[in-house]
This record gives structure tokens, sequence and C-alpha cells, in this order.
């Protein structure tokens, strides 16, 4: 039996260590992801703590002066990662869409969540009222006959029913970055402020059963419901067929699949990590970085099987029971990069898979230290990938390409970057691959 375990570092894996004994974690030991720093210890460490971290931001709260037209959350000053990443600049372009959906595949979300329930996805078979009155999301009827009762917002695999709630944190967490609701005046924002977030629930640290087939139905059931990208940071040392075929499918019906590299401290290119490694079209898979831009020390990385790099420690997202808190690891950098992937979609609606991911990777900053870790030498940069799209002049007046003066006034965060002149070809040829596909679409 294979077990996928979500890939939080900290406290969780104590936990997960004594109640698996899972190859994975074993063979590297708990103690590795520890020594990445106070943040992730400080992260899943008890409620108090916790309530305690936003309290105290709440008693400070400074927002800068350029991010208030934009964004008005109180602790978005507390998110390097989104600063790093370029997405302030980004959102004058777009702050996404309810229409893109991203299927969170962890613990479960704390639905109650008030900076994460207005960016719930809903699943319109389950909404409304049905023939009797009754709301179609508690009526106790598979409305609309996918096999699953009451499934508004998505499904709990491991226990079979509508029941999301978290009790583990880790999901709510991943939810938060990737689309924690902004300019709510509330909380933090996620990467993309818009978004609908479907909760499909894989792995609960109480109930450990098969984690790998509670995936899979959950990819399964993404597919079959139309997300537009899957977030998974999970993962195992063993190829499974199953898996990959599921994978597969959402990559033939061009959704995005983005992976957590792994907190294995070890280079993918020889000790595989699936479903990261997965050699389909469709994946792009993340490592972490911290806020010098250096990759950490507990993420996988290879020049071969890992795309691109994303901030991943001490990042600071929600957690259950109205709470915040920071975490550590590949899995929180994934959660950046399918945020980026849902403003892109939400920008460009002709976009698949295929192109997200090659905007992503194509737009990134170039980072000398990076050739040896991924694929790309790059780290995610929001920004640049939305001006990619809109050559010329954005929605905000700023030339595109031309991304230094923009990102000067607020943060001085770029790598060494492209030359403007390469990034504006690269620009051009794009347009022209998507000219040409949409004419074909057109025909
Ligand atoms: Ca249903
Ligand atoms: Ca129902
Ligand atoms: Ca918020």
């Amino acid at each position: 039996m294979i077990f996928r375990i979500a890939l939080v570092l900290g406290t969780f894996l104590l936990i997960a260590a004594v109640a698996f004994n899972r190859p994975l974690f074993s063979q590297k030991g708990p103690l590795a992801s520890l020594e990445t720093g106070p943040a992730s210890a400080k992260s899943a460490s008890s409620e108090p703590k916790r309530q305690q971290e936003f309290g105290s931001f709440k008693m400070n709260v400074k927002v800068p002066k350029q991010n208030s037209v934009i964004m008005n959350d109180p602790a978005i000053h507390k998110k390097w990662g989104l600063q790093k990443s370029n997405a302030l600049e980004a959102w004058q372009l777009t702050t996404g869409s309810r229409d893109i959906i991203v299927a969170i595949v962890d613990t479960g979300i704390d639905v109650n969540h008030p900076d994460l329930k207005n960016n719930l996805w809903r699943n319109p078979g389950e909404s409304g009222l049905d023939e009797k009155g009754n709301d179609k999301a508690t009526n106790g009827i598979d409305d609309d006959g996918n096999g699953y009762v009451d499934d508004v917002h998505g499904w709990n695999f491991v226990h079979g029913n509508h029941n999301l709630k978290d009790n583990h944190g880790h999901g709510t967490h991943i939810a938060g970055i990737v689309g924690a609701e902004g300019g709510n005046k509330y909380g933090v924002t996620g990467v993309a402020p818009k978004v609908s977030l479907m909760v499909l629930k894989y792995f609960d640290p109480n109930s450990p059963g098969n984690n790998l087939v509670n995936t899979i139905k959950a990819f399964n059931y993404a597919v079959s419901m139309n997300a537009h990208i899957i977030n998974y940071s999970g993962g195992g040392l063993e190829f499974s067929k199953p898996e990959f075929t599921a994978v597969k499918q959402a990559e033939q019906k061009g959704i995005l699949f983005v992976a957590a590299a792994g907190n294995e401290r070890t280079n993918s290119d020889f000790n595989k990590y699936y479903p990261a490694d997965y050699d389909l079209d469709n994946i792009i898979s993340v490592t972490a970085i911290n806020p010098t831009l250096r990759v950490l020390s507990s993420s996988n990385y290879g020049v071969q099987t890992v795309d691109i790099a994303a901030p991943g420690e001490n990042i600071y997202s929600t957690l259950p029971n109205q709470s915040f808190g920071p975490m550590t690891g590949t899995s929180q950098a994934t959660a950046f990069v399918s945020g980026v992937a849902a403003l892109l979609m939400a920008h460009n609606r002709d976009f698949d898979a295929k192109a997200v991911r090659k905007y992503i990777l194509r737009t990134g900053d170039s980072l000398q230290w990076l050739k040896s870790k991924t694929s790309t030498s790059k780290k995610l940069n929001v920004y640049r990938t939305l001006t990619m799209l809109d050559q010329g002049v954005g929605a905000s007046g700023v030339v595109a390409g031309n991304t230094g003066s923009a990102e000067a006034d607020v943060f001085s965060s770029r790598g060494d970057g492209e030359k403007n002149s390469n990034l504006n070809q690269l620009g051009n040829s794009l347009r022209k691959a998507l000219k040409k596909k949409q004419q074909k679409k057109s025909e």
C-alpha cells in the first residue's frame, strides 16, 4: 500500500512519522524538516500561538501606501513571498476571477474562515433550491448526479462525505496562499485575490488510510468537475500507474497540475518523486526559496525534474478557526504557482495548461544559483508573467516587458533577470503562437 501525505514541515511531520512509519519520512526523518527554522515549528504549534501571531499583527497594522489602492488587507505586508514575486504589481493588471477553479487536494479547508469563504468554489449543480424549495447544498440529495451528495464546495475522500473540515491546518494554509480573499479589509490576500477554491480532502491525520487511492479519486473529481488547476503538495517515491493516468486525463483536458517537488532534500533527477516527476506536459514541479531567494535545504531540486522556484519559507497564510500563521515547505511554494496560474487564466481565458506552463516558466527571474536546482534557473515573477501577455501597454499603463520601473517603486526584488529585448522577443513569439492557435480554433 502506498501512502500520500501532505508535505508540511514542522510538528505535523512528527505526527506523521509516528503515526504512519511511512518510508518517505522515515528515510530522511522529521529532524531534517525542523532544521529549516523556527518558522515551521512556530507555525504548526498550538492554537494560542497562532492567535497571538494574529493579534500582534493587528496591533501593528502597516499597509504600504502603494498597495492601498489595490489591496487593503491588514496583514498583506507579512507576505514577503507576494512582494518578491511581484504580485502587487500584477494585481494592477488582474486580481483574478471567480470563474477560475483551483482544486486544493489537501487536508480539507476551514470553509468558515472569513478570508476564504467567499472564494470557495460552488458546484452549480448543488446550489440553489430543489423542487421542494430546499437548499440543494444541504438537502441530502445528489442533485447533479455526479455520485456525491451535497458536494457544494468539494468532497472528503477520506470519509466519503461532504464534511471538508481541516483538522490539520495544511489545506487551509495552502488555500490562503492561492486565494485568500483580497481587498476585504481582513487578514491576508492570496496570490489570486479572486478565485474559486475547490476543496478535495484526501488526507486526515486522524484517519490514516490508503491516501494514494484518495488522491487519485480527488484528481478524477477535479477533472470531471472541470477544475482549471489542480494544486497538490503530497507525493511519494513510488510511481503509480493509476495516479499517472489520472494526471494524464487532466493533461488531455488542458488542466494544469502544480505539484510540490518535495521536502526530501534530495536531487529528484536521481530520486524521483511523484506526482511531480511524471513526464507530462501539464505538470509544473515547484521547489521552495527563502527571502534571500535561495532554495531551502529541505527542498528537492533537479535540473531535469524541478521546473521553478517560488517562496516557501515562513509563509504567512490562513489557518483553521479564523487564525493565521506561517508555514514552510515546497507545499507553500506550489500554492504560489497555482495562484499565478489562476491569475493568468483569468487574464486570458483561452489559455490551457500548456500555455500557462510555458508562460510561467519562461517569464520568471533568472538567478545564477538556481541553475543547479531547476530546469529553468528561474524563480516565479507574477508580474512579468502577466505583462508578457499584455505586450505593449497594460491596464495600468505600464509598458510590458519593462517591469523595472514599476517594481522599483515598491520593491527592488528582481534577480539578474533577462534583458527586456529578450522578453519582447519571447512575448512576440508566444503571442504569435497563441494567435495561430486561436485561428485554428475558429476555423
Ligand atoms: Ca453531487
Ligand atoms: Ca444536494
Ligand atoms: Ca483578505
